[in-house]
């Protein structure tokens, strides 16, 4: 009887063992396999977006007077979508704006006289990328003001598919 009850052990502890091998076996496998490459953009993923841009001197709803924001902070696009940004600067004092990471900027844009400049570009890089004002703080010249560095925003590139 406890001879039958030790080759049963034995049986159990093999088929243990021989479903722990396969499950690692799978796992290795499933590791190994290439994940499915980046889909190029198909040309109904394609589109060409318009959007505004306003650097503004007062400031987000609910923000103090002297906040110079870009309104809107956030863009999304799609990979592969023509692009054209309307930028308006509606401050008082020169701003500009790029695109970290796409090589996309205004000129200059002085303040009052709303001074605006139109990029297009065709977004071909997915991803997050910041956009900022390139323009140091120089009171000297009404360039830029003393929030320079919170003058930033998102441009958000989907990879295609994503709806
Ligand atoms: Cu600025």
């Amino acid at each position: 009887m406890d001879e039958s009850r030790s080759v049963l052990r034995v049986l159990l502890a093999g088929l243990a063992l021989a479903t722990a091998l396969v499950a690692a076996a799978l796992s290795l496998l499933a590791l190994a396999t290439p994940a499915a490459p980046a889909r190029r953009p198909a040309a109904e993923d394609r589109a060409t977006i318009d959007l505004s841009l306003l650097i503004t001197g007062r400031g987000a709803i609910g923000g103090p007077a002297q906040s110079h924001l870009y309104d809107p902070q956030l863009l999304v696009v799609r990979n592969g979508d023509a692009v054209r940004l309307h930028v308006t600067n509606g401050s008082h004092f020169r701003h500009a704006i790029e695109i970290v990471g796409y090589g996309v900027r205004t000129r200059p844009l002085t303040g009052g006289p709303q001074a605006a400049e139109t990029l297009a570009f065709v977004a071909r890089k997915g991803g997050i990328f910041e956009y900022r004002c390139y323009l140091p703080y120089d009171p000297a010249t009404a360039t830029c003001s003393p929030d320079h560095d919170r003058m930033v925003g998102h441009l958000v590139v989907l990879d295609p598919g994503v709806r």
